[in-house]
């Protein structure tokens, strides 16, 4: 049994996962396990996207890169789809959502994302697709949405996750006794 829990943080492209792990991996001390770098390093990508211009992962050999690390416990894993992962390694899962679109248009025109995958991660946000993957993947009392939208949410929302953590820990200490 692992002491520490892992936390899936996912959502659309530029809703703010990335800020949040690293705030989060400053706070409690969970790890930050971004699965794009992991990807990358441990050559985990199976082809290139054309259409998409993005690489494909290769979910059988990320998971097997990774789960040896992520069984000992506390992972904040980082990634836009979170249906991959088994249900056993999960014990959170927050979808950090921006549901004001003209903000996520803008952060990602600034990433000079083209058109089309602009409109597609859009969309994506707008009929909450990470959501209603995340409820369908995990128990629904795991799945929490928080929205990252204006300065102070950040905070706002770590602090949050960082009580749940606390609770987690006190409860799984009990439960250990
Ligand atoms: P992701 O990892 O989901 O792709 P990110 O963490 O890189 O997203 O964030 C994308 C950009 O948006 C980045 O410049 C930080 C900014 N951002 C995210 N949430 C924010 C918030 N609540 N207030 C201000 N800026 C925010």
């Amino acid at each position: 049994m692992r002491s520490s829990p892992n936390v899936i943080i996912t959502g659309t492209p530029g809703v703010g996962k990335t800020v949040h792990c690293e705030q989060l991996a400053q706070d409690t001390g969970l790890k930050h396990l971004s699965v794009n770098q992991i990807a990358k390093e441990r050559d985990c990508f199976e082809e290139f996207d054309e259409e998409r211009k993005s690489w494909v992962v290769d979910e059988d050999k990320l998971l097997d890169a990774i789960e040896d690390e992520v069984l000992q416990g506390g992972y904040l894993i980082d990634w836009h789809a979170c249906d991959l992962f088994p249900k056993s390694w999960i014990d959170l899962v927050v979808v950090i959502r921006c549901p004001e679109t003209s903000i996520l248009y803008d952060r990602l025109s600034s990433r000079g994302y083209h058109e089309e995958k602009l409109q597609e991660n859009l969309d994506a946000e707008i009929f909450g697709v990470l959501s209603e993957e995340a409820r369908e993947a995990f128990d629904e009392e795991i799945v929490v949405e928080l929205n990252s939208e204006k300065d102070g949410d950040v905070d706002s929302n770590c602090a949050r996750i960082a009580e749940w953590l606390e609770n987690w820990k006190k409860q799984h200490a009990e439960d250990a006794e």
